[in-house]
């Protein structure tokens, strides 16, 4: 069986995919896309996956789209180490956490982060491609997360629910680890798990520490999952152009988050 991932080094729902595959020690063929310079857009992409977005799983040349349900085949398909509890109403459980990013996260993680950082790297590229990449953007919603967060930063309406969801889903790890459990599961380590790591490593990553304040278990969990063999998904990814960008960008924008817990 032949994969490739058509995934892009930065990109979450690439990470979140990334993790499986590195945990199940799978060899899987790469393709990067440049997602800036927007070659998730052209019509043999689109042709994959007509959201125009990454990750796009091939298995033998058949397209796999939408990450949480990459990640479910990939555990279905090679078993082992299973990444699904047993007990079926556990793993009801576990899919709750999993699609957590399909059920607003990761649309909010995407208006924090370019409203704080990435709107940079696109205003770079000129009014011109600013304008073709917004128009060719697929779905109506990004699109207008794209303008709103281009032309407002953080001061954009759409980041005060962005911000607010995250912290909702942070305070919800956080009870969850309260009896010392190491994982989202218990003692299992989980597609739950793997969902959520991409949007805490980057809420780090972008330094909005108000995110993280009183939540020791939350910050103990991270620690954990970057001490796993299977993050090399991640780390082994990390642009340092996209990290100095967000180190840079990040703690400017913490007053406006913290006025935003606050309010
Ligand atoms: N629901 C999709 C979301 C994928 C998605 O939003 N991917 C982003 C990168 S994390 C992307 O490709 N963005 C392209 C763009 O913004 O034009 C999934 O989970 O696969």
């Amino acid at each position: 069986m032949k994969l490739e991932l058509f995934h892009n080094n930065m990109s979450v729902c690439a990470q979140k995919v990334r993790l499986v595959v590195a945990e199940k020690r799978l060899e899987t063929e790469l393709h990067h896309l440049n997602i800036r310079a927007g070659e998730q857009l052209t019509p043999e992409y689109l042709a994959l996956n007509p959201a125009g977005v990454v990750p796009t799983l091939l298995v033998d040349g058949q397209p796999i789209i939408e990450s949480t349900l990459i990640c479910e085949y990939l555990d279905e398909q090679f078993p082992e180490p299973r990444l699904r509890p047993e007990d079926l109403r556990d793993r009801a459980d576990m899919r709750r956490w999993a699609m957590m990013p399909d059920v607003g996260l990761h649309a909010a993680c995407g208006a924090i982060s370019f409203a704080v950082a990435f709107r940079e790297q696109l205003l770079a590229l000129g009014d011109e491609a600013v304008a073709r990449n917004i128009a060719e953007t697929p779905d109506p919603a990004r699109r207008e997360r794209k303008r709103q967060t281009l032309k407002h930063g953080v001061d954009a309406p759409i980041v005060e629910g962005a911000v607010l969801l995250h912290d909702k889903v942070f305070s919800e790890i956080e009870s969850r680890l309260q009896d010392g459990q190491d994982w989202i599961m218990g003692d299992q380590y989980t597609l739950a798990d793997t969902a959520l790591t991409p949007y805490a490593v980057r809420i780090d990553q972008l330094a909005l520490t108000p995110l993280f304040e009183r939540r020791p278990a939350l910050i103990a969990w991270l620690d954990r999952v970057r001490q796993r063999a299977n993050f090399t998904g991640i780390a082994d990814f990390l642009d340092d152009s996209y990290l100095s960008l967000m180190s840079r960008t990040g703690p400017p924008s913490c007053a406006r988050v913290a006025q935003i817990l606050a309010s």
